[in-house]
């Protein structure tokens, strides 16, 4: 693995509490990142900033809510200059059909997955540019990529996500920074479920019954932290990650 340029350099990840933001900021830090830590639950990522402070790692927490634009300027105003932003926060809500989804949960979708990240995204841009080697990871979804009966409302936001980079990515070629979309298939975490479903547990394990082995929180962090730490010139667009056992979005190997 390529070590970052300097020690200090600073890797801010969101929705850093749990999942796959939690896995990606203890391998960042691992990598030698100065992370930082950003979520609502300020809990749960002072525990984790904790954690590997005590491991001998660089790591503050601050509580954030990416779709509070004005909490996220000022968030920004702490940096002069970061290497990586990892966009992590968001998720879904619901699986109903289009015919009776909920609007309220489809705009929270929107919310989070897109102008989240569209709010970190254009907070910190300065602050990577001035880096002059910045990295913006996107973690968006094979939602991004095709649809699902039940998903639409995912759907549509995850897209979004992924319209997002693509066309970052272009507008600022030239620049020091590069963008990097990370695209998870079934990934079994503690919340991402459980979320979805409204804590229904049952609800929330039939997605992954029956499949050997979804991927774990951490096997999208080492996607995630081999991307970023590719030499500076090489930019990974997009990659697309799913366990063996899932095709595609709708092709899934169940032994029940
Ligand atoms: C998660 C993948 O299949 O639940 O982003 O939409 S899926």
């Amino acid at each position: 693995m390529t070590a970052p340029a300097a020690k200090s350099r600073i890797a801010v990840v969101t929705g850093a509490s749990s999942g796959i933001g939690a896995a990606t900021a203890r391998q960042l830090a691992a990598a030698g990142y100065r992370v930082v830590l950003t979520a609502r639950r300020k809990d749960r990522i002072e525990a984790l900033a904790e954690e590997l402070e005590a491991a001998g790692h660089q790591a503050t927490a601050y509580a954030l809510d990416v779709t509070d634009r004005a909490a996220v300027d000022e968030f920004a105003t702490a940096f002069k200059t970061i290497g990586v932003l990892v966009n992590n926060a968001g998720g879904a809500l619901g699986a109903d059909p289009v015919a009776t989804g909920d609007p309220a949960d489809w705009r929270q979708m929107y919310e989070t997955n897109v102008l989240g990240t569209l709010n970190v995204t254009q907070a910190l841009l300065p602050a990577l540019t001035a880096s002059g080697d910045g990295t913006v990871v996107v973690v968006s979804s094979t939602a991004g990529h095709g649809t699902y009966e039940g998903g639409a409302g995912y759907v549509a936001a995850k897209h979004g996500a992924h319209v997002l980079a693509e066309t970052l990515r272009l507008e600022i070629v030239g620049t020091p920074v590069r963008v990097i979309e990370i695209a998870p298939g079934m990934v079994r975490t503690d919340e991402f479920a459980l979320t979805r479903f409204g804590g229904d547990e049952e609800k929330a394990a039939n997605v992954y019954a029956g499949v050997a082995e979804p991927l774990t929180a951490d096997d999208v962090a080492d996607t995630i932290t081999w991307a970023v730490t590719r030499p500076s010139h090489v930019n990974i667009d997009l990659m697309v990650i799913r366990p063996r056992a899932q095709a595609s979005n709708t092709k899934v190997h169940r032994e029940l």
